[in-house]
């Protein structure tokens, strides 16, 4: 079944824009943590949790992805940053492969080594372009992946790869400026790869705001992914979803 890309497509198609919160289970260290976050999203019609990153110091993936499950409706979307974090509680898997990069372990040499294992999950599973921005500082995916991102006044080069991965018959492109990146994508780039790709653009690293939140979704983002700044402020999960939301085409009565 492919019922979250479903509802990436058909949303895209309608014009409903989405709201993800990044989870990084290392934050959330006790089960408060993760009631006060998911009474938060719900009260603000959050559409998808994110769990994963590029580095986990504590083994809590699995922990976290259950509570999570256990708490609420809101669909649990893995963003692994390595085949260690592939949990069969969660309710689809993005399946990255780095295509703004050069780095082939990260291309397609983790795919084939946990092939069988993510096979095994059962979990509905995301083909997704990964493009990772230059977000004016090293972040932990640029780190960790050692590739060169995309510099982030190149917007040809954001789009041309987005392109070629729609080619190859990824489902979904992920833009990312990297967790706390210092400049979010900006609107240009944004607008540049969402004109010439039909599948659904996620955005996300670095939007701390509303207003940053506004303007990747009127630039062509379909799902904005937000971290470190709701770590910060949980409090920002309303506003934020707010921006989102009210930049949905308006429903035909
Ligand atoms: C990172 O796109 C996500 O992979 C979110 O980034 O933590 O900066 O919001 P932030």
């Amino acid at each position: 079944t492919e019922f979250i890309y479903q509802q990436f497509t058909s949303n895209k198609k309608n014009g409903k824009k989405s709201f993800a919160v990044l989870v990084d289970p290392d934050k959330l260290e006790d089960e408060h943590a993760i009631k006060r976050l998911v009474l938060l999203a719900e009260s603000a019609q959050v559409d998808y949790f994110f769990v994963g990153g590029s580095l986990m110091v504590n083994d809590v993936l699995e922990d976290s992805v259950v509570k999570l499950k256990s708490y609420t409706q809101i669909p649990v979307v893995l963003f692994p940053g390595s085949p260690a974090q592939v949990c069969k509680f969660a309710d689809a898997l993005l399946y990255l492969s780095l295509i703004s990069g050069r780095n082939p372990e990260l291309l397609i040499g983790q795919h084939v080594v946990s092939a069988p294992l993510v096979k095994k999950s059962g979990l509905e599973i995301i083909p997704t372009g990964y493009l990772v921005i230059d977000g004016g500082k090293p972040t932990a995916v640029s780190y960790i992946s050692n590739a060169t991102p995309i510099p982030n006044d190149k917007n040809d080069i954001a789009m041309c790869t987005a392109m070629a991965g729609e080619m190859l018959g990824l489902k979904v492109i992920y833009m990312d400026a990297g967790s706390g990146a210092q400049f979010s994508i900006s609107s240009s780039m944004i607008k540049k790869v969402a004109h010439n790709i039909e599948i659904p653009l996620i955005v996300g690293g670095g939007i701390r705001d509303s207003q940053a939140a506004e303007a990747a979704c009127k630039a062509g983002a379909d799902i904005i992914v937000v971290g470190n700044a709701i770590e910060k402020n949980p409090e920002l999960i309303a506003s934020i979803a707010n921006a989102v939301h009210k930049c949905s085409a308006k429903e035909l009565s």
